[in-house]
Order: structure tokens, then sequence, then C-alpha cells
């Protein structure tokens, strides 16, 4: 430990600290604007700049190592000047239509000038920022609105191990792009969209959709399905001010009864019919001498990573759509025929908290009989503008249920899909049953929930041993794959998710501040108000799920039917 003294204040922390760090110990909020804790410490703003007693010139506290009987100070006039003139010179060559943006309001940029009370642009001149780039189903790019701060540069090289943005040219000239500036459409980016929950401003963001949907509300002529995701209900209400990790589940269905949609389901109903897909094809390919270890198939961001990564891998990946296709292709056919509408007057939406939906529900591959499974795909924040658009008072709605008939119940199995390992928790609960021959009570799986990168662990089932896997965020992806390839690990079974954390926190979730994750784990905090759900819901196994064996019995036979595979499942393309 070392002792150091900031603004007067004595304080005794761990040698490794940064002076940043050391000060927030104390209380002290030194602002920062590139600063992202764990993913980019690199002192390149120079917004939290500190005076240090002895030392040339102010220091950049992100990066500066406390030392023993250091006298900092964090507010002084010569402090507060240098950190303004910092802003007014990021400022001078940012687009500064704020009241028209992406994230009027919720941006790093503005609050910090206005914090540090600027007013006007002492230097006007010449602006950097070349063309939008929007030719990407998922992600926009403006780099007009980029302040180089680096943060999407490292989440994609160094969190997600990937590399597609970087800094290009050199000087004043100098941008944050794809290798040759070339369009996020013509790399191998995954769209997972973790760039764009990192960026402070608004020079990444979605493809927005909504316009599409109001359209087909408001068409009489269309019945307008929605589906939300089991991530969405843990971080909606953070666009509404509510605490990190409220569960919104009743106010989110009120929400969207208002906007007008025709029916709400809840994707978890398409998560069960997944477990009841991919635990039976398991459980053939265990028994039949298929490819192993089989690989889940739910995360499209680890889809493209796959294909563009991992060829060697496709036939280990489960033929399964992912939860919300399948309930796209669900309502298209069986819920059509049930409710006699026809199913080309039929538009589905998903709320996904996932920017990598949107690509996915675009591929051609997705369709039944030549219609979309799902027409169009909101991200959890676009949901929270149609509500805002609608002055709908969010906090103030009573709870609603999801709509109740053919497609309308879930069980606890369905919810946890979204936090990292609850796709393996939830399979092998139902493989359990089913290997076990028996109504199995003992239904949590500890050894799959949590956050380390790759969690291991061996189930014996009725006297078969499975090995399985599960890994979050691609980097480590790749790091469980090395070690599948080289024989070093064997596994039957592997569960991978995009984005570190599984979905709760994928990149179509609110942006939270650099500031306010210092503090709080965003995939502990919105995982735990799943696994809530999980413990409330009478039914907590995919198999215990009344309307999916209805639907197995009214229409689809059994699980891998040919008329399940026409519907549910699909191919991948290296
Ligand atoms: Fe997910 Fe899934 S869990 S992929 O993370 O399998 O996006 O939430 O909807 O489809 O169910 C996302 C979440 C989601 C699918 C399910
Ligand atoms: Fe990288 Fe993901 Fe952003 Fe693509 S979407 S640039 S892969 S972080």
């Amino acid at each position: 430990k070392v002792t150091l003294t900031i603004d007067n204040i004595k304080v005794e922390v761990p040698k490794e600290y940064t002076i940043l760090e050391a000060a927030k110990a104390v209380g002290i909020d030194i602002p920062t604007l590139c600063y992202m804790k764990s993913v980019n410490e690199v002192g390149a703003c120079r917004v939290c700049l500190v005076e240090l007693q002895g030392a040339r010139g102010l220091q950049a506290s992100c990066v500066h190592p406390v030392a023993e009987g250091m006298v900092i100070k964090t507010n002084t006039k010569k402090v507060r000047d240098a950190r303004k003139a910092t802003v007014e010179l990021i400022l001078s060559n940012h687009n500064r239509e704020c009241l028209t943006c992406y994230r009027n309001k919720n941006c790093e940029l503005q609050s910090l000038a206005e914090e540090l009370n600027i007013s006007e642009i002492p230097f006007e001149g010449e602006k950097t920022g070349g063309q939008i780039d929007a030719l990407s189903h998922s992600i926009v790019r403006d780099p007009s609105k980029c302040i180089l701060c680096g943060r999407c540069v490292n989440v994609c090289r160094d969190v997600q191990k990937i590399g597609i943005l970087d800094f290009t040219n050199r000087g004043f000239k100098t941008e944050v792009s794809p290798a040759f500036n070339k369009s996020m459409d013509e790399v191998p980016c995954i769209y997972c969209g973790q760039c764009i929950v990192a960026c402070p401003v608004a020079a990444l963001r979605e493809k927005e959709d909504i316009e599409r949907v109001w359209d087909a509300i408001e068409d009489p002529n269309v019945h307008v399905v929605v589906q939300t995701a089991p991530a969405v209900r843990a971080a909606l209400g953070e666009e509404f001010g509510l605490p990190i990790g409220t569960r919104v589940t009743g106010k989110m269905v009120a929400a969207l009864k208002r906007l007008g949609f025709d029916k709400v389901y809840d994707t978890n109903f398409g998560a069960d019919l997944t477990i009841m897909e991919e635990g039976h094809e398991l459980l053939g390919r265990i028994q039949n001498g298929g490819k192993l270890p089989m690989i889940t198939s739910c995360s499209p961001g680890w889809i493209r990573f796959c294909e563009f990564n991992y060829p060697e891998f496709l036939d280990n990946l489960s033929s399964c759509k992912s939860p919300h296709q399948m309930v796209g292709a669900i309502v298209k056919s069986y819920y059509a025929e049930k409710q006699n509408i026809d199913p080309k007057k039929i538009f589905t939406v998903s709320i996904m908290p996932c920017t990598s939906k949107k690509t996915e529900s675009s591929r051609s591959e997705m369709n039944v009989k030549g219609l979309r499974d799902v027409d169009a795909v909101l991200t959890t924040r676009e949901l929270a503008k149609m509500i805002k658009q609608a002055r709908i008072n969010f906090t103030a709605l009573e709870d609603e249920k999801f709509d109740q008939d053919l497609m309308g119940e879930y069980t606890g199995a369905g919810v946890i899909f979204g936090a990292t390992g609850g796709v393996m928790e939830a399979a092998l609960r139902t493989v359990a049953d089913v290997l076990e021959g028996k109504d199995l009570e003992n239904i949590e799986y500890n050894a799959v929930r949590g956050l380390e990168g790759i969690k291991e662990a061996e189930v014996t089932l009725g006297g078969n041993t499975i090995r399985i896997a599960v890994a979050h965020g691609t980097a480590m992806a790749a790091k469980l794959l090395d070690m599948v390839k080289t024989g070093e690990k064997e596994y039957h079974f592997i569960e991978i998710m995009g984005c570190s954390g599984g979905c709760v926190t994928g990149g179509g979730q609110p942006q939270v501040s650099a500031k306010v994750k210092m503090d709080c784990d965003l995939r502990l905090e919105r995982a735990k108000a799943l696994y809530e759900e999980d413990t409330v819901m009478e039914a907590r196994k995919s198999h215990k799920n009344e309307m999916v064996q209805k639907l197995y019995a009214d229409f689809l036979g059994k699980p891998n039917s040919h008329k399940a595979h026409e519907l549910l499942h699909t191919h991948y393309v290296a």
C-alpha cells in the first residue's frame, strides 16, 4: 500500500492504483472521456489531468500510477483551464448538431462540456469526418461525430479479438474506421455492437428500423406480432431512469400493448422450443455418433465469427435457428393457421438486446415459403425511443401479461437464455430429465453461471458423462475452440455467446457511461434480474412448457421432425 494526499485528503491505496482510482476511493470525481475501465486506459484525451506536486506539467490521472507521498490537486484553476481547453479543441472539430443527434442527452462529451461550463468554442476551423457508412443491416458509423478516443478500437481488438476498427491516416486526418476505409458491410465484422456500447458519443449506432414498425402498426390490413428477447426486460428500465438490474417485464408488456402491437409474445417461448430441438439434436448426435462437440447457435455474432474465422467448426454448430427466428417462423405458419390469418398479412417484430440480430433476420435462409421469419428487429434502445415518442409514462405503467394464447407460455429455462451459461443450463435441465427418465428436482447448474471467461463442467446423467463448456465474448470463444482444435480439450456440448456476459450486455442494450461502469458490472446486475425471474416461474424446464407440447402435438409432430426441420433449422456458410 502507499499513502498519498489528494486535495488535502490523505488516502491509502494499493500500489497498483492509478491516481484516478485513488481519487475515486475518497470520493473525488475526476472527469474522463477516453477512459473505460479495463478496456481503454491510455491517457489519450487528457481530460483527466491533475496537478502533481514536483512534476513538470499536468498528468493524466487515468494512467499515472500512485506513489508514496504524492501530493495531488484535482481542482485548481490550471487544471480547470487545461481540461476546458482540451474539450474545446475536441468540440471545435466535432459535428455539434446535438439537438438532432442520436445521443442527445445521453452523450459523454455533451455532459462534459456542460460540466466544464463551455459556452463557446474559441477556435473554429476545418473539420475532419468523412461520409456516413450505413451499408450494413446492423451498424451505422458517422466519422463526423468521432472523437478518436479509441474505446471502440480497443473493445473490438482486445475484448473481442476481432480488430475491425483502427486508427487510419495521420495527424489532423486521423480517423477510426475499418482498414482501407471499407464499409462495415465489406469486412468480417460480426455486428456484435460492442463498439456501439463503448462509444461515448454517436460515432457508432445501430441501423434504426423504427419507422417501418410504426408503418406496420398503423396499417389496418397488417397484423403485427411482437416478441421480446429475455435480456430486454433486464435493461429497458435503465432508459427510464430505473436502477441497473431492475426487471421490467410487466411494464414492458404494458408499453408494447399501448404502442399498438396486435400480439405481444415472449421470445422465451422460442427459447423453450429451441431447447426441445437442440436437446434432441444433442442426444441424437451422442447416440448416433454425430459430430461433436455440438455448439449452440443462438448468438448471430458468434455465428458470423465462426463462419469467418473457424469454418472448420461449422458442422459442429447446432442446426437450430435462434429462438426469435423460430418464433417468427411459427407465427407465420402455426399461428397464422390457427388464427386464420393470411401469413402474408402478418408482420413480425423482434425486440432484441443485439445489433447482430438485424443482420441475422435478413439472411436469405431465414424464411418460411418465401416469407421472412422476422420482418423487423429493433434494439432495446429503439423500443425505448418508441415508448418516448408515444409519450408513455413508462415507470407509472401497471404490469401487464404477455398474450396467453397459442405461444403465450414460457418457463424459467427460457428466461435465463439471456445470461452467459443460460442456454447450457436450460438444455441440461431437459436433457437430464430425458436421460434420467424422471423429473429431477435439482435444476440449478452453478458451474455454468457467472463471469469466468470459459466455464467447464462434467455432468453424469443416466450413466452417461457429458462434458460441457461455456464461453462468452469472441476472444474466449477463440481460446476455447483452439483448445478443442489441438485436442487439448474434448467436450460434448459447448455454449458460445458473442458478447461477454451474454445477451444482457449485447450491443443493442442501453448505453451506460464509463463513469457508471467503473463501479458496476452490468453483466452481473442485469443477469441477476433474469435469474430472479427464473426462480419465480412455476415451470422452470423447457419440456414442461405446455404450449410447446401442444405445438408438437398439433403441428410439428415431434422434435427434429421433417416439419420442424423445415421451419426451425438452418445451415451455415463459410
Ligand atoms: Fe438472446 Fe436468444 S438469448 S440470443 O442472447 O437465444 O439477442 O436476450 O433473444 O433469439 O431467447 C439475444 C437475449 C435472445 C434468441 C433467446
Ligand atoms: Fe468490432 Fe463488433 Fe464493432 Fe464489428 S460490431 S466493429 S466486430 S466491436
